[in-house]
Parts: C-alpha cells; sequence; structure tokens
C-alpha cells in the first residue's frame, strides 16, 4: 500500500510503473519482430489489400468510455500493422520514400521516447546544438562557404518551398510582416510546370494566388526552359507585375529531372530575383561526388529544400529549408512572445531558435537524421546514394532492351524511371485510333493487379497530354539488381493479356 501511494513521475505508483514498463516491452518486442524484420521480407506482402468496410470490420476503431486491457492494446498494434502498408518493404517503390533504416528508426524512437518540442533551448538543448550542427554542415555540402547561412527543419517539402515564397518576399518587401499584401506591389513567382504543385498551393495559401505562380515550360527530358523563364518574366513585367521570385526543381516529383541552375541563376541576378532551389528529392545526390553535378550551381540559390527523408532514406519527416541569408527567417516570422522567448534568461537566448518558424510545437526531426549520419558517415550516404543511381541505370537499361517496355524519357537523370508496360494485345495497335485510350487503361489495371496481390505498389500518373505510365523509384539501397529483374517480370506476368 506505501509502495501505490509512491509518486513516479509519468507513472501513478511502482505497480503502475511495472505494468506499464511490462506493456512497453511486449509493445516493443512486437514491434522489433512483427513490424521491423517480420514483414521486410521479399517473400511476404507489400500491402495486404483490403476495402475501406473490410478495415472497419477487421480493426475495432471505435473509442469507448472504457479502457482497454494491455492484450487488446497489443492485438490492435498488431491489426494496425497487418492492414499498413509495408513501405519498408523491397518492392514498395511507389513513393519518394521507403525502407526503413535501423538507425534512423532508432532515432525516431529516441526522439519519441524524449517528446521534446524544439523552440527554446531550455526545453531542448541538445536537440537545438544538433540542428545548429546538421544544417551547417548540408550547408556546407550545398557548398555555402564554412555553412554559413541558417536553417530550418521542417514539416515537409511542401512548407519548406512555402517558406521560400514567405523568405523572398519579406526579404525584398520587409513591410509585408505588419502591412500585409496591401503594401507591397502584384507580385509573381516563376517555377516549371513540372514542379511539385506546393509553390502553387503556398502562393495560394500566402495570398499570392495561384495565377500568379507562373508556370514556365519545361523541354523534352522535363528541365525547365530557360528562354521561356525569361519571356515570362518580361511578358510579367510589361503587364505590371513585380517578378520576385524562381522556384527551380533539382529532382522533379514525376519525371526527376534537374532544373539548369546556373543559367537560371544568371536569369535571377539580371532581373533581381530571388533563387530557391527545391532539391526537396534530389538533394541527396549531393552527398556524392559522382552525382552530385546533377545539382551544378546550387552554391547560387539564396535557399535550398533538400528533404533526407527522400533519397537519403531518413524516416519520415525528415525535410529541411536552407538559406543563404543569416537574418531573413527571423525578420520574417519572428513574433517574441514573452511567456515563451523571454529575452531575460540567464543563457545565450540566440539559442532560443523557435521564433524562426511559423509553428510553435515542433518535433525534433534532426535527431533520427544526425544519429544515421553518425552511424554511417557521409561515406554511408555517398554510398547509398550511388548504389541507387547503379540500381535505377541497371533497371533502365534492362527495360530499355525489354519487349513490352516504352520509356517516357529516353535517360531520366534521377532514381525515378518513368515507362509504358504494352501489354501483347497492344503491341501492334499503334496506329489504331483508340490506342492511347487502351492503353491509358493500362497502368491503373496493372495497379489494382499488383495491390490486389501485393508483390509490389508503383505509382502511376498521366503527365501534359501523355496517357498514364508508371514511375518507379528506387531510393532502398537494400535493393540488388535481381530485383529489377523481378520488376520488370512483375509488369510483364501482371500485364499479361
Ligand atoms: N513531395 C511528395 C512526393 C510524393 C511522391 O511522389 O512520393
Amino acid at each position: 500500500a506505501v509502495e501505490e501511494k509512491k509518486e513516479d513521475g509519468l507513472f501513478q505508483s511502482l505497480t503502475e510503473r511495472s505494468k506499464h514498463e511490462d506493456f512497453i516491452r511486449r509493445a516493443v518486442d512486437l514491434l522489433v519482430e512483427r513490424v521491423v524484420f517480420g514483414r521486410a521480407s521479399r517473400t511476404s506482402k507489400v500491402v495486404e489489400w483490403s476495402a475501406p468496410e473490410d478495415i472497419k470490420q477487421a480493426i475495432d476503431l471505435k473509442v469507448r468510455d472504457g479502457p482497454a486491457s494491455h492484450e487488446e492494446l497489443l492485438a490492435f498494434m498488431a491489426d494496425v500493422a497487418r492492414y499498413s502498408v509495408n513501405t519498408a518493404h523491397p518492392y514498395f517503390v511507389n513513393q519518394l520514400f521507403s525502407s526503413v533504416d535501423p538507425y534512423g528508426l532508432i532515432g525516431q524512437w529516441l526522439t519519441d521516447a524524449l517528446n521534446p518540442s524544439v523552440y527554446t533551448f531550455e526545453v531542448a538543448p541538445v536537440f537545438t546544438l544538433m540542428e545548429e550542427e546538421v544544417l551547417r554542415e548540408m550547408r556546407s555540402i550545398v557548398g555555402w562557404a564554412d555553412g554559413e547561412g541558417d536553417g530550418i527543419f521542417c514539416p515537409g517539402g511542401s512548407i519548406a518551398n512555402g517558406y521560400a515564397i514567405s523568405c523572398a518576399r519579406s526579404y525584398f518587401y520587409p513591410e509585408i510582416k505588419n502591412k500585409g499584401v496591401y503594401a507591397v506591389p502584384k507580385l509573381v513567382i516563376f517555377t516549371s510546370e513540372l514542379a511539385h504543385y506546393s509553390t502553387k498551393k503556398m502562393a495560394v495559401f500566402m495570398g499570392i494566388g495561384s495565377d500568379n505562380c507562373i508556370l514556365v515550360k519545361a523541354d523534352e527530358n522535363g528541365r525547365m526552359d530557360v528562354n521561356d523563364l525569361e519571356r515570362k518574366i518580361n511578358e510579367a513585367i510589361e503587364a505590371g507585375a513585380t517578378p520576385f521570385l524562381v522556384t527551380s526543381t533539382s529532382g522533379t516529383t514525376v519525371y526527376g529531372a534537374f532544373d539548369p541552375i546556373v543559367p537560371i541563376s544568371n536569369i535571377c541576378k539580371k532581373y533581381n530575383l530571388w533563387l530557391h532551389v527545391d532539391a526537396a528529392w534530389g538533394g541527396g545526390a549531393l552527398m556524392s561526388r559522382k552525382h552530385r553535378n546533377l545539382l551544378n550551381g546550387i552554391e547560387l540559390a539564396d535557399s535550398v529544400t533538400w528533404n533526407p527523408h527522400k533519397l537519403l532514406a531518413a524516416p519520415q519527416q525528415c525535410s529541411t529549408f536552407l538559406l543563404k541569408h543569416k537574418n531573413v527567417l527571423k525578420e520574417a516570422h519572428s513574433s517574441n512572445a514573452q511567456y515563451l522567448f523571454q529575452k531575460d534568461k540567464f543563457y545565450d537566448t540566440s539559442y532560443d531558435t523557435g521564433d524562426k518558424h511559423i509553428q510553435c510545437g515542433r518535433r525534433a526531426d534532426v535527431l533520427k537524421f544526425w544519429f544515421m549520419w553518425k552511424a554511417k558517415g557521409s561515406e554511408g550516404f555517398e554510398k547509398h546514394v550511388e548504389k541507387l543511381f547503379d540500381n535505377a541505370n541497371y533497371f533502365l537499361e534492362h527495360i530499355r532492351q525489354r519487349e513490352g517496355f516504352r520509356l517516357v524519357i529516353p535517360k531520366p537523370e534521377c532514381t525515378n524511371i518513368m515507362f509504358w508496360y504494352i501489354p501483347k494485345c497492344l503491341r501492334s495497335c499503334e496506329n489504331e485510333p483508340n490506342y492511347y485510350e487502351r492503353l491509358h487503361k493500362v497502368a491503373p489495371k496493372i495497379k489494382e493487379r499488383m495491390i490486389k496481390e501485393g508483390s509490389m505498389m508503383v505509382t502511376y500518373q498521366p503527365q501534359g497530354n501523355l496517357v498514364n505510365f508508371f514511375r518507379i523509384v528506387f531510393q532502398n539501397s537494400a535493393l540488388d539488381h535481381k530485383d529489377m529483374i523481378y520488376f520488370a517480370n512483375e509488369f510483364e506476368r501482371l500485364g499479361s493479356d
């Protein structure tokens, strides 16, 4: 009874504590055995497809007034895992993220166990310094002298691209902070027609408007057409608008194309525009001496989005926004909330970095990435990236030779490969009037079959006037050339008439 009364932090009593400890140990065992390792083998399914009504039947989703037992909770964990997509599976090649890195996972678990919020040094001392170190190193890899500048971890690449708009606007028009959009001219942004949709979305969110996010043509390889960029800037000026930002992309979402940064930067200099490089996807190539030339000129940018959860395979979510300029983030976003960012604290309050963000509470996404970096070293990331490019190139050359596959872009630049799979029944029909209509239906049908069997997950999409095609993404360096053949065989099997 005495023991029962002892307060013990989070846990009400020592008896309670031992119950919780037992539960946590069993839950972690279940995670390790059933979730992390139990589903990663090539012979397990990528997804246990179930319709929404079946999932509702299979998992008791209702929350109730009374507590569930630990046994029931462990069973819920198993059910949640069973019906969730196994993004760690080698054949989950559907998105720009995949796999589970053991060190990243432990970093993520440690983060969650510590449950920090990174706004002030007093609440998150280690994470504040860790962010400073990792962001400086990333800026240094971008090519800014001594890693000088500024940066933040963001909740996703879209938000990072939004920060670019906000920082660029504040840099040229600091009065926007107090007076709002009413005090500035009609501002326009330029980005490629193949850029991620977030730039347009953020233009809407920030009161600039989607019509004022002007889309620049891309060439046949998906790279921004620099002549069209300059033409459109001049047209906008003639129409009375004020260009202030170009968002160039290093690794477009669908084609993986790298816009030519050096000529884009020359145009930005000529017209005094902020240059943002959205390297959310392709930024990881900077870690490879062999492939970093894809981002030639990135050091000319004013700001960069780089998501380690993409090409570098850090766990979701790990997105960064990096700047060459030191004070813009703070000038644009600080609000000096006195209850949190007191200036008369006993320590150096420049370590209270939270006021640079638009969020208040914020996860410490840095730890998992820092931990991975410690575990592998930069050399480990370099090897990882080179393996991805090697696999992508192997797959590309394999399907180039193989009957039934047709490439969308002959020489993709990143590790996403785009292609149509043409079933036998369509192979000699190209001149028939409904050929493209029929081809358009092939990818959704193959996708349905692969999901229902759980044999792999590869996404498809139309693009411009091109009918549905597949985009396979290599981002898991545990794959090898045999897996590349597996994928091609699977398309052939699933796509048989
Ligand atoms: N930035 C999100 C990319 C989504 C995807 O294609 O995986």
